[in-house]
């Protein structure tokens, strides 16, 4: 029982409607499907193995094309009768895409999964079975997708010791210590639920990094991961300390302008290449957090990562560079520094080098307004790095369906090029043409039997893949896609539980943050309420510096009268977000500090909005509790009591955040709660 949360949404269940089955076997009736090659194995093994599953008989594979129901074959490999059934779907396809058509072939109907390439081949098959586990109708078929983005990758923020940095599912997947002669099949799972989202590469190891990775020892263990990640399109980067040298390799210095550095960089990718000749390339977190870089050499960003990317240059590997910088010794506003620091070397990185950035300014907030440096810079791919893992929104306790955020930083428009700017386009590269185009997840899967802890959490590692393939996606689909595939086709269950899905994000933040509140979090391990805290050496870790709360009012002042954080984003927007009056309230106490008595468009005062708030993200739990109460029909015992289990802690954490946050900023607004609001006890 339990074990089938391991089969994440490649479950394969037996199909109930007796007209689906019936047609989904006449359409496997005979599958010609010649494979050959490791990627097209590994595809036709999934066939191979679901389709029995889902149909209840063996599948049959044909040598005999001409008599199949069947085709699954490279587009030059098909004779030129099929080619021209699909050569115009082939032609706008890109590298990864695929097609999945019905076509009239020797007098009958056929069905045909096509592509260019082999990886294109493994998607296709694993979006016709995606189809299938969906009951959808086949008959008519006419599909063609293509990626819209090229880098489609998990960030693992894994430690060598398999801890794993705001992990909350258990222990690193990489068992460094049986690699690499032990090839755990958890590792081949892994491979196949990445490949059936698209995501196509992967970063073994934390930012944080430890230098050990990039000798012999490990890298021995890296090429026999690569090796299983490769039969799935995967792609391996390492995270590359930038002290790597001295640590590693015996020099005095890591400084990028010192040739012996560089050609220690040099020969080490060199000697990654040998072992691994589709090699990512690195991530690299520099200067940030107490992490060493190019800074402590007195060079800048651009110096370090250049460096890398000559290295990485003649073997075809990027640069993945962070843009997560802020300093203790900079009483900037913290929100500002990243843009402030960034923005001068636009369009000075080499070709191989991508800037990544998280969605907001702050950390993972459940709620930020976009990167101001998304659409600002110009002549730079910059890849967005959203958290999958929930480091600020309940760990893998509570159920939060995190597409909804991604999608709301996506479909921001920057303004940057004019109107419909949107972020999704900057990061898919078609605002400015870039010539490479990356999303980042941070993972949340850990070694749990489920992988990702809460069982919804499995769908934020599903959605972010399918907004990685296709950023313009809606929230609604993916949740219908993840639930039928995971649960059950039966709409009497999915319609509530979506709509569970779909609230949960916004009642995370109403819980936690509301109205831009944000960074309230008790100190270092983020799980709970600490608005309180105050005595961190480092001021910009104090919850206190963030929301500014006193017997005036509450908010940061990121207006042109405060930190001027404003003036970073296009000038529609600064002025919008310059007045309270037009900035979005969800937004509202992000950048502006207002009066308690300050009136919200409801007509409440500031205060009792943020109470009422509160209150209804406690409401909108209570919902969520009694939705899976209906649910209970639908479900195996253990589906049904793991998730009660969870909501009702998260009931009783977000009656925790509520009571914490109100009784405290009731010290400054020393006002009364309305009605409506539960007196915390
Ligand atoms: O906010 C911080 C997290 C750190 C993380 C850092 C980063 C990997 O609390 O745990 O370090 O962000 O993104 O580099």
């Amino acid at each position: 029982q339990h074990l089938e949360d391991y089969k994440l949404w490649l479950k394969y269940g037996r199909i109930e409607s007796k007209t689906v089955l019936q047609s989904y076997a006449d359409l496997v009736s005979q599958v010609y499907f010649p494979a050959g090659n490791e990627v097209l194995e590994n595809a036709k093994n999934e066939l191979a193995t679901a389709l029995p599953n889902m149909l209840g008989k063996p599948v049959e594979f044909s040598k005999n094309l001409a008599e199949s129901t069947l085709i699954i074959d490279r587009y030059d490999q098909l004779p030129n009768a099929l080619q021209k059934l699909i050569k115009e779907d082939v032609d706008n396809l890109n590298d990864e895409g695929y097609v999945i058509k019905t076509v009239a072939y020797n007098d009958k109907n056929i069905s045909l999964v096509s592509a260019k390439t082999n990886i294109g081949i493994l998607y296709g098959t694993f979006r016709l079975l995606n189809l299938m586990q969906m009951n959808e109708d086949l008959a008519g078929v006419s599909l063609a997708d293509s990626p819209k983005i090229d880098l489609r990758i998990l960030n693992h923020w894994d430690n060598l010791d398999r801890s794993v940095e705001r992990g909350y599912a258990g222990f690193s997947l990489w068992n460094w210590q049986k690699l690499p002669e032990y090839i755990d099949q958890r590792y081949i799972d892994y491979a196949r639920a990445n490949a059936s989202v698209g995501i196509n590469a992967t970063v073994l190891t934390n930012v944080n990094a430890n230098a050990l990775v990039l000798t012999p020892m490990y890298l021995e263990k890296v090429e026999a991961l690569a090796k299983v990640f490769r039969g799935y399109g995967i792609k391996v980067y390492l995270t590359a300390r930038f002290s790597a040298p001295i640590e590693i390799g015996n020099l005095k210095t890591a400084d990028p302008l010192n040739e012996e550095v560089q050609k220690w960089w040099s020969n080490k990718a060199k000697e990654i290449y040998a072992r691994i000749p589709d090699f990512g390339g690195f991530l690299v977190k520099a200067n940030s957090e107490g992490q060493p870089g190019p800074q402590n050499y007195g060079r800048n960003h651009v110096d370090g990562a250049n460096m890398m990317a000559t290295a990485l240059k003649p073997f075809g590997g990027n640069v993945i560079w962070r843009a997560f910088v802020y300093s203790e010794h900079d009483d900037t506003d913290r929100a500002k520094q990243a843009y402030d620091e960034f923005l001068p070397y636009d369009g000075k990185f080499k070709d191989n080098v991508v800037v990544q950035v998280k969605n907001g300014a702050i950390d993972f907030q459940p709620r930020e307004p976009f990167h101001p440096l998304f659409g600002a810079l110009k002549e730079t791919p910059i890849a967005m790095e959203f958290q999958i893992t929930q480091e600020y929104l309940g760990f893998s306790t509570h159920l939060v369906f995190l597409p909804k955020l991604f999608i709301e930083v996506l479909e921001a428009d920057t303004y940057q090029k004019g109107p419909g700017s949107t972020v999704a386009k900057v990061v898919d590269g078609s605002l400015y043409n870039n010539a490479i185009s990356a999303m980042a997840g941070v993972s949340n899967i850990g070694n749990d039997l489920n992988w990702t802890g809460h069982p919804f959490a499995q769908a934020n590692w599903y959605g972010f893949g399918r907004l990685a393939w296709n950023p313009y996606l809606s929230a609604d689909e993916i949740a219908e896609e993840w639930l039928r595939t995971t649960y059950s086709n039966d709409k009497k269950f999915i319609e509530p539980i979506k709509e569970m899905m779909l609230t949960s994000r916004e009642a995370v933040v109403n819980y936690m943050n509301p109205l831009g509140l944000h960074h309230i979090f008790d100190t270092g391990h983020h799980y709970g309420p600490g608005p309180w805290v105050d005595n961190l050496s480092r001021p910009d870790w104090n919850p206190v510096y963030y929301h500014k709360a006193d017997e005036n009012g509450i908010g940061f002042d990121r207006t042109d009268t405060g930190s001027n954080a404003t003036e970073q984003y296009a000038p529609f927007l600064e002025k919008k977000f310059n007045d309270p009056a037009t900035t979005p309230e969800m937004f509202l106490l992000w950048f502006h500090h207002l009066p308690w008595d300050y009136k919200l468009k409801s007509g409440n005062s500031l205060w009792d909005g943020i109470a009422l708030k509160y209150q209804k993200g406690v409401d909108q739990v209570s919902t969520m509790n009694a939705t899976w109460e209906n649910a209970k029909p639908f479900l195996t015992a253990h589906e049904y009591e793991e998730v009660k289990m969870l909501l009702q802690i998260q009931l009783k954490e977000a009656k925790w955040w509520r009571n914490a946050c109100l009784l405290y900023f009731q010290t400054f607004s020393k006002r009364p709660l309305p009605k409506g609001v539960e007196q915390p006890n």
